[in-house]
Protein backbone atom coordinates (compact mmCIF):
# COMPACT_ATOMS: atom_id res chain seq x y z
CA UNK A 1 0.00 0.00 0.00
CA UNK A 2 1.03 4.00 -0.58
CA UNK A 3 2.44 5.20 2.39
CA UNK A 4 4.00 9.06 2.66
CA UNK A 5 7.47 7.66 3.29
CA UNK A 6 7.21 6.07 -0.16
CA UNK A 7 5.98 8.26 -2.36
CA UNK A 8 9.27 10.15 -1.67
CA UNK A 9 11.34 8.55 -3.86
CA UNK A 10 9.66 8.78 -7.46
CA UNK A 11 6.75 10.32 -9.33
CA UNK A 12 3.53 8.61 -8.64
CA UNK A 13 0.24 8.65 -11.05
CA UNK A 14 -2.52 8.37 -9.52
CA UNK A 15 -4.77 6.89 -12.10
CA UNK A 16 -6.48 3.49 -13.27
CA UNK A 17 -6.15 0.82 -16.26
CA UNK A 18 -9.63 1.55 -17.69
CA UNK A 19 -9.13 5.54 -17.35
CA UNK A 20 -8.87 7.72 -20.12
CA UNK A 21 -7.00 10.60 -19.31
CA UNK A 22 -4.48 8.29 -17.10
CA UNK A 23 -3.83 6.18 -20.67
CA UNK A 24 -2.71 9.78 -21.93
CA UNK A 25 -0.09 10.58 -18.84
CA UNK A 26 0.79 6.82 -18.97
CA UNK A 27 1.82 6.49 -22.11
CA UNK A 28 3.72 9.78 -21.88
CA UNK A 29 6.01 8.84 -18.67
CA UNK A 30 6.87 5.39 -20.19
CA UNK A 31 8.33 7.17 -23.61
CA UNK A 32 9.89 10.14 -21.58
CA UNK A 33 11.69 7.35 -19.69
CA UNK A 34 10.47 8.89 -16.28
CA UNK A 35 10.63 6.52 -13.62
CA UNK A 36 7.25 6.10 -12.27
CA UNK A 37 4.75 4.11 -9.70
CA UNK A 38 0.75 4.04 -10.24
CA UNK A 39 -1.53 3.87 -8.04
CA UNK A 40 -4.70 3.35 -7.80
CA UNK A 41 -7.86 5.68 -6.03
CA UNK A 42 -8.80 2.35 -4.08
CA UNK A 43 -6.17 3.52 -1.82
CA UNK A 44 -7.09 5.28 1.16
CA UNK A 45 -4.31 7.86 0.78
CA UNK A 46 -6.03 8.94 -2.36
CA UNK A 47 -9.25 9.90 -0.64
CA UNK A 48 -7.23 11.31 2.42
CA UNK A 49 -4.92 13.23 0.51
CA UNK A 50 -5.03 13.77 -3.03
CA UNK A 51 -9.19 14.94 -3.10
CA UNK A 52 -8.78 17.33 -1.27
CA UNK A 53 -5.71 18.65 -2.85
CA UNK A 54 -7.47 18.76 -6.25
CA UNK A 55 -11.06 19.42 -5.38
CA UNK A 56 -12.52 16.54 -7.12
CA UNK A 57 -12.50 12.96 -7.56
CA UNK A 58 -10.26 12.81 -10.64
CA UNK A 59 -7.80 10.86 -12.08
CA UNK A 60 -5.09 11.23 -12.77
CA UNK A 61 -3.29 12.97 -11.10
CA UNK A 62 0.42 13.52 -10.41
CA UNK A 63 2.34 13.49 -7.47
CA UNK A 64 6.27 14.96 -7.54
CA UNK A 65 8.40 13.55 -5.23
CA UNK A 66 8.51 16.73 -3.34
CA UNK A 67 4.85 16.06 -2.87
CA UNK A 68 4.09 18.67 -5.41
CA UNK A 69 0.24 17.85 -6.67
CA UNK A 70 -0.67 18.40 -10.28
CA UNK A 71 -4.14 17.10 -12.37
CA UNK A 72 -5.25 17.58 -15.35
CA UNK A 73 -3.44 15.53 -18.21
CA UNK A 74 -2.21 18.48 -20.47
CA UNK A 75 -1.40 20.46 -17.03
CA UNK A 76 0.44 16.87 -15.99
CA UNK A 77 2.35 16.92 -19.51
CA UNK A 78 3.38 20.39 -19.31
CA UNK A 79 4.70 20.55 -16.07
CA UNK A 80 6.84 17.56 -16.62
CA UNK A 81 8.25 18.82 -19.90
CA UNK A 82 9.42 22.10 -18.19
CA UNK A 83 11.06 19.85 -15.64
CA UNK A 84 13.02 17.63 -17.75
CA UNK A 85 13.40 19.29 -21.17
CA UNK A 86 15.01 16.57 -22.76
CA UNK A 87 13.89 14.28 -24.83
CA UNK A 88 11.55 17.40 -25.90
CA UNK A 89 8.02 15.72 -26.61
CA UNK A 90 7.25 18.10 -28.84
CA UNK A 91 8.40 18.84 -32.34
CA UNK A 92 10.93 21.89 -32.44
CA UNK A 93 9.63 23.16 -36.09
CA UNK A 94 7.07 25.35 -35.91
CA UNK A 95 4.45 23.99 -38.24
CA UNK A 96 4.82 20.52 -36.71
CA UNK A 97 4.67 21.78 -33.29
CA UNK A 98 1.35 23.54 -34.27
CA UNK A 99 0.20 20.04 -35.93
CA UNK A 100 1.06 18.65 -32.72
CA UNK A 101 -0.94 20.64 -30.72
CA UNK A 102 -3.86 20.64 -32.83
CA UNK A 103 -3.65 16.49 -32.64
CA UNK A 104 -2.94 16.84 -29.19
CA UNK A 105 -6.60 18.77 -28.56
CA UNK A 106 -8.63 16.98 -30.73
CA UNK A 107 -7.59 13.45 -29.10
CA UNK A 108 -7.72 14.39 -25.59
CA UNK A 109 -11.13 15.85 -26.01
CA UNK A 110 -13.12 16.03 -29.83
CA UNK A 111 -13.11 12.18 -29.43
CA UNK A 112 -14.21 11.87 -26.04
CA UNK A 113 -17.78 11.62 -27.09
CA UNK A 114 -17.12 8.78 -29.26
CA UNK A 115 -15.01 6.90 -26.86
CA UNK A 116 -17.93 7.15 -24.25
CA UNK A 117 -20.29 5.90 -26.73
CA UNK A 118 -18.79 2.60 -27.43
CA UNK A 119 -17.96 2.35 -23.36
CA UNK A 120 -21.72 2.65 -23.01
CA UNK A 121 -23.51 2.23 -26.00
CA UNK A 122 -22.10 -1.39 -25.63
CA UNK A 123 -22.53 -1.94 -22.24
CA UNK A 124 -24.30 -5.22 -22.47
CA UNK A 125 -21.86 -6.63 -24.59
CA UNK A 126 -18.91 -6.25 -22.34
CA UNK A 127 -20.47 -5.88 -18.64
CA UNK A 128 -18.39 -8.05 -16.80
CA UNK A 129 -15.48 -6.23 -17.89
CA UNK A 130 -16.39 -2.66 -17.16
CA UNK A 131 -17.42 -3.93 -13.78
CA UNK A 132 -13.80 -5.88 -13.18
CA UNK A 133 -12.05 -2.23 -14.37
CA UNK A 134 -14.30 0.41 -12.40
CA UNK A 135 -13.32 -2.17 -9.39
CA UNK A 136 -10.31 -2.52 -9.69
CA UNK A 137 -10.18 1.21 -9.60
CA UNK A 138 -11.91 1.44 -6.00
CA UNK A 139 -11.95 -1.45 -4.52
CA UNK A 140 -8.94 -3.18 -2.90
CA UNK A 141 -8.90 -6.77 -1.67
CA UNK A 142 -9.46 -10.36 -3.06
CA UNK A 143 -13.13 -10.59 -2.63
CA UNK A 144 -14.06 -11.08 -6.42
CA UNK A 145 -17.70 -10.52 -6.30
CA UNK A 146 -17.16 -7.61 -3.58
CA UNK A 147 -15.04 -5.85 -5.93
CA UNK A 148 -17.32 -6.65 -9.02
CA UNK A 149 -20.23 -5.18 -7.46
CA UNK A 150 -18.00 -1.96 -5.61
CA UNK A 151 -18.04 0.06 -9.04
CA UNK A 152 -21.32 0.11 -9.79
CA UNK A 153 -22.19 4.09 -8.50
CA UNK A 154 -19.32 5.22 -10.99
CA UNK A 155 -20.44 3.15 -13.89
CA UNK A 156 -23.98 4.83 -12.77
CA UNK A 157 -22.63 8.18 -13.03
CA UNK A 158 -20.15 7.41 -15.86
CA UNK A 159 -22.75 6.17 -18.29
CA UNK A 160 -25.04 8.99 -17.73
CA UNK A 161 -22.63 11.54 -19.26
CA UNK A 162 -23.41 10.29 -22.53
CA UNK A 163 -26.47 12.74 -23.73
CA UNK A 164 -24.79 15.90 -22.90
CA UNK A 165 -21.40 14.35 -24.97
CA UNK A 166 -24.41 14.47 -27.68
CA UNK A 167 -24.36 10.90 -28.00
CA UNK A 168 -27.97 9.50 -28.69
CA UNK A 169 -30.06 7.13 -31.61
CA UNK A 170 -30.17 9.47 -33.57
CA UNK A 171 -26.48 11.03 -33.74
CA UNK A 172 -24.65 7.44 -33.17
CA UNK A 173 -24.26 6.36 -36.55
CA UNK A 174 -22.80 9.92 -37.61
CA UNK A 175 -20.70 8.86 -34.40
CA UNK A 176 -19.36 5.48 -35.86
CA UNK A 177 -18.96 6.56 -39.52
CA UNK A 178 -16.48 9.50 -38.62
CA UNK A 179 -14.53 6.93 -36.32
CA UNK A 180 -14.26 4.69 -39.14
CA UNK A 181 -13.24 7.52 -41.30
CA UNK A 182 -10.73 8.29 -38.54
CA UNK A 183 -9.35 4.63 -37.95
CA UNK A 184 -9.20 4.25 -41.98
CA UNK A 185 -6.98 7.54 -42.20
CA UNK A 186 -4.82 6.69 -39.34
CA UNK A 187 -4.67 2.61 -40.59
CA UNK A 188 -2.89 3.79 -43.67
CA UNK A 189 -0.60 6.41 -41.67
CA UNK A 190 0.35 4.38 -39.20
CA UNK A 191 1.88 1.69 -41.73
CA UNK A 192 4.07 4.34 -43.09
CA UNK A 193 5.17 5.63 -39.61
CA UNK A 194 5.53 4.17 -35.72
CA UNK A 195 4.32 7.34 -34.56
CA UNK A 196 2.05 10.37 -35.98
CA UNK A 197 4.56 12.59 -36.23
CA UNK A 198 7.86 10.51 -37.32
CA UNK A 199 10.32 8.43 -35.92
CA UNK A 200 9.36 9.99 -32.39
CA UNK A 201 6.26 9.90 -30.10
CA UNK A 202 4.92 13.38 -29.46
CA UNK A 203 2.09 15.42 -27.65
CA UNK A 204 0.13 14.32 -30.25
CA UNK A 205 0.11 10.62 -29.47
CA UNK A 206 -0.05 11.69 -26.07
CA UNK A 207 -3.07 13.25 -26.95
CA UNK A 208 -4.71 10.27 -29.15
CA UNK A 209 -3.78 7.74 -26.32
CA UNK A 210 -6.43 9.30 -24.48
CA UNK A 211 -9.27 7.95 -26.39
CA UNK A 212 -8.06 5.04 -28.37
CA UNK A 213 -6.09 3.70 -25.15
CA UNK A 214 -8.50 2.52 -22.33
CA UNK A 215 -11.86 2.76 -24.18
CA UNK A 216 -11.20 2.37 -27.59
CA UNK A 217 -8.17 0.17 -27.59
CA UNK A 218 -8.94 -1.76 -24.62
CA UNK A 219 -12.87 -2.10 -23.78
CA UNK A 220 -13.92 -5.81 -25.36
CA UNK A 221 -16.63 -4.73 -27.84
CA UNK A 222 -14.34 -1.50 -29.37
CA UNK A 223 -11.46 -2.78 -29.42
CA UNK A 224 -12.62 -5.78 -31.88
CA UNK A 225 -13.67 -2.63 -33.66
CA UNK A 226 -10.10 -1.64 -33.85
CA UNK A 227 -8.58 -4.55 -34.28
CA UNK A 228 -10.47 -5.88 -37.30
CA UNK A 229 -10.74 -2.25 -39.36
CA UNK A 230 -7.49 -1.19 -38.10
CA UNK A 231 -4.78 -3.43 -37.24
CA UNK A 232 -1.86 -1.22 -37.77
CA UNK A 233 -3.76 1.41 -35.34
CA UNK A 234 -3.85 -1.11 -32.69
CA UNK A 235 -0.40 -1.81 -33.29
CA UNK A 236 0.36 1.56 -32.31
CA UNK A 237 -1.40 1.73 -29.04
CA UNK A 238 0.48 -1.40 -28.04
CA UNK A 239 3.68 0.43 -29.22
CA UNK A 240 3.00 3.43 -27.12
CA UNK A 241 3.24 1.88 -24.01
CA UNK A 242 5.91 0.48 -24.71
CA UNK A 243 9.32 1.85 -23.11
CA UNK A 244 11.84 2.51 -25.28
CA UNK A 245 10.85 4.43 -29.22
CA UNK A 246 12.72 2.11 -31.70
CA UNK A 247 10.40 -0.67 -32.97
CA UNK A 248 11.86 -3.26 -35.14
CA UNK A 249 9.22 -3.20 -37.57
CA UNK A 250 10.29 0.17 -38.94
CA UNK A 251 13.88 -0.46 -39.13
CA UNK A 252 14.70 2.12 -41.71
CA UNK A 253 12.62 4.90 -39.68
CA UNK A 254 15.07 7.48 -37.75
CA UNK A 255 14.41 8.17 -34.56
CA UNK A 256 13.37 11.79 -35.53
CA UNK A 257 10.17 13.60 -36.00
CA UNK A 258 9.18 14.33 -39.81
CA UNK A 259 10.95 17.91 -41.24
CA UNK A 260 8.29 20.94 -41.59
CA UNK A 261 8.57 20.40 -45.60
CA UNK A 262 8.31 16.73 -45.20
CA UNK A 263 4.53 16.38 -43.79
CA UNK A 264 3.33 13.00 -45.61
CA UNK A 265 0.30 13.17 -47.69
CA UNK A 266 -0.96 10.39 -45.49
CA UNK A 267 -0.98 12.79 -42.40
CA UNK A 268 -2.33 15.09 -44.16
CA UNK A 269 -5.68 13.02 -44.68
CA UNK A 270 -5.57 12.35 -41.27
CA UNK A 271 -5.34 16.52 -40.97
CA UNK A 272 -8.59 16.39 -43.36
CA UNK A 273 -10.48 14.02 -41.43
CA UNK A 274 -10.48 15.45 -37.90
CA UNK A 275 -10.66 19.06 -39.26
CA UNK A 276 -13.65 18.07 -41.13
CA UNK A 277 -15.82 16.67 -37.75
CA UNK A 278 -14.04 18.87 -35.37
CA UNK A 279 -14.69 22.39 -36.95
CA UNK A 280 -18.89 22.75 -36.47
CA UNK A 281 -18.58 22.00 -32.95
CA UNK A 282 -15.61 23.88 -32.28
CA UNK A 283 -17.56 26.89 -34.29
CA UNK A 284 -20.79 26.44 -32.08
CA UNK A 285 -18.64 25.90 -28.91
CA UNK A 286 -16.84 29.04 -29.12
CA UNK A 287 -20.21 30.97 -29.80
CA UNK A 288 -21.64 29.45 -26.77
CA UNK A 289 -18.53 31.05 -24.70
CA UNK A 290 -18.47 34.49 -26.33
CA UNK A 291 -21.85 34.81 -25.64
CA UNK A 292 -21.31 33.78 -22.26
CA UNK A 293 -18.79 36.26 -21.46
CA UNK A 294 -20.68 39.08 -23.49
CA UNK A 295 -23.75 38.29 -21.28
CA UNK A 296 -21.05 39.18 -17.87
CA UNK A 297 -18.44 42.02 -19.27
CA UNK A 298 -17.54 42.42 -16.02
CA UNK A 299 -16.39 39.22 -15.01
CA UNK A 300 -12.84 39.56 -13.02
CA UNK A 301 -9.72 37.54 -14.13
CA UNK A 302 -9.72 34.27 -12.45
CA UNK A 303 -13.76 34.03 -12.39
CA UNK A 304 -14.70 29.85 -12.46
CA UNK A 305 -15.65 29.22 -16.23
CA UNK A 306 -18.93 27.28 -15.03
CA UNK A 307 -22.81 28.31 -15.73
CA UNK A 308 -23.98 27.60 -12.40
CA UNK A 309 -20.45 28.36 -10.33
CA UNK A 310 -19.71 24.39 -9.59
CA UNK A 311 -16.42 23.45 -9.64
CA UNK A 312 -16.09 20.81 -12.44
CA UNK A 313 -14.01 18.05 -14.09
CA UNK A 314 -15.30 19.51 -17.41
CA UNK A 315 -17.14 22.46 -17.01
CA UNK A 316 -20.46 23.22 -19.41
CA UNK A 317 -21.93 26.98 -20.08
CA UNK A 318 -25.08 25.50 -21.42
CA UNK A 319 -25.96 23.01 -24.00
CA UNK A 320 -25.73 23.71 -27.72
CA UNK A 321 -26.74 22.35 -31.11
CA UNK A 322 -25.33 22.73 -34.49
CA UNK A 323 -25.63 20.25 -38.19
CA UNK A 324 -23.08 17.44 -38.65
CA UNK A 325 -23.18 14.63 -40.78
CA UNK A 326 -26.25 15.11 -41.49
CA UNK A 327 -28.00 14.73 -38.15
CA UNK A 328 -28.51 18.00 -35.42
CA UNK A 329 -25.73 17.26 -32.96
CA UNK A 330 -27.38 18.46 -29.53
CA UNK A 331 -24.80 18.07 -26.48
CA UNK A 332 -23.44 20.47 -23.48
CA UNK A 333 -20.94 22.96 -24.89
CA UNK A 334 -16.83 21.99 -24.28
CA UNK A 335 -14.97 25.06 -22.75
CA UNK A 336 -12.00 22.50 -21.39
CA UNK A 337 -11.81 21.58 -25.52
CA UNK A 338 -11.97 25.30 -26.31
CA UNK A 339 -9.40 25.52 -23.70
CA UNK A 340 -6.66 22.93 -25.59
CA UNK A 341 -8.40 24.37 -28.70
CA UNK A 342 -6.93 27.68 -28.30
CA UNK A 343 -3.51 27.02 -27.07
CA UNK A 344 -2.88 25.56 -30.90
CA UNK A 345 -4.74 28.42 -32.30
CA UNK A 346 -2.69 30.76 -30.63
CA UNK A 347 0.52 28.92 -31.40
CA UNK A 348 -0.54 28.98 -34.97
CA UNK A 349 -0.96 32.76 -34.28
CA UNK A 350 2.37 33.14 -33.40
CA UNK A 351 4.60 32.01 -36.65
CA UNK A 352 5.75 34.54 -38.91
CA UNK A 353 7.39 34.81 -42.63
CA UNK A 354 8.03 31.51 -44.46
CA UNK A 355 6.92 29.29 -41.19
CA UNK A 356 3.13 30.89 -41.30
CA UNK A 357 3.15 30.82 -45.12
CA UNK A 358 3.38 27.23 -44.72
CA UNK A 359 1.34 26.37 -42.28
CA UNK A 360 -1.61 28.26 -44.13
CA UNK A 361 -0.98 26.68 -47.24
CA UNK A 362 -1.23 23.35 -45.24
CA UNK A 363 -4.42 24.06 -43.02
CA UNK A 364 -6.01 25.29 -46.62
CA UNK A 365 -5.01 21.78 -48.47
CA UNK A 366 -6.36 20.20 -44.86
CA UNK A 367 -9.69 22.10 -44.56
CA UNK A 368 -8.36 23.31 -41.10
CA UNK A 369 -8.26 27.08 -41.85
CA UNK A 370 -12.09 28.00 -40.38
CA UNK A 371 -10.93 25.80 -37.47
CA UNK A 372 -7.67 27.61 -36.45
CA UNK A 373 -9.52 31.13 -37.18
CA UNK A 374 -11.52 30.80 -33.97
CA UNK A 375 -10.31 33.09 -31.76
CA UNK A 376 -12.62 33.55 -28.28
CA UNK A 377 -13.08 36.51 -26.49
CA UNK A 378 -11.68 36.16 -23.67
CA UNK A 379 -8.97 33.75 -22.88
CA UNK A 380 -8.76 30.83 -20.58
CA UNK A 381 -6.28 29.39 -18.42
CA UNK A 382 -6.26 26.83 -15.23
CA UNK A 383 -5.63 28.08 -11.86
CA UNK A 384 -6.30 26.30 -8.30
CA UNK A 385 -7.41 23.11 -10.76
CA UNK A 386 -10.12 24.49 -12.75
CA UNK A 387 -10.48 26.46 -15.73
CA UNK A 388 -10.69 30.18 -15.09
CA UNK A 389 -10.59 33.52 -17.62
CA UNK A 390 -7.68 34.65 -17.78
N1 LIG B 1 -9.34 17.21 -18.53
C1 LIG B 1 -8.93 16.31 -17.47
C2 LIG B 1 -10.02 15.28 -17.31
C3 LIG B 1 -9.79 14.18 -16.32
C4 LIG B 1 -10.99 13.25 -16.34
O1 LIG B 1 -12.03 13.54 -16.96
N2 LIG B 1 -10.85 12.14 -15.65
C5 LIG B 1 -11.94 11.20 -15.52
C6 LIG B 1 -11.42 9.79 -15.52
S1 LIG B 1 -10.52 9.47 -17.02
C7 LIG B 1 -12.60 11.46 -14.18
O2 LIG B 1 -12.04 11.17 -13.16
N3 LIG B 1 -13.76 12.11 -14.21
C8 LIG B 1 -14.48 12.46 -13.03
C9 LIG B 1 -15.67 13.33 -13.36
O3 LIG B 1 -15.85 13.66 -14.55
O4 LIG B 1 -16.41 13.66 -12.43
C10 LIG B 1 -7.56 15.72 -17.77
O5 LIG B 1 -7.08 15.93 -18.90
O6 LIG B 1 -6.95 15.16 -16.89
Amino acid sequence: MATEAGLKDGFTLWGAAHSLYSGKVRSYLIKKGLPYREFYPSSPEFHSRIVPAVKSLVIPVLETPEGEIIQDSTDIIDYLEARHPAPAMTPAGPVLRTVAMVIDAFGSEQMLPLAMHYRWSYRADQERFLQAEFGRAVHAGADREARLQSGESFMKYFSGFLPGLGVSPETIPALEASYFDLLEALDVHLQAYPYLLGGRPSIADFGMMAPLYAHLGRDPAPATVMKTRAPNVYRWVERMNLAGVADGEFRDCPERYLDDDAIPATLETVLRVMFSDWTPGLVADAERFNLWVADQPNLAAGHLVSADGAHRVHPNLGAIAYPWRGVTMRRDSAPHALWLHSRAADQARSLSGPAREALQALLTRTGGAEAMAIRLSRPMRRDDFALVLA
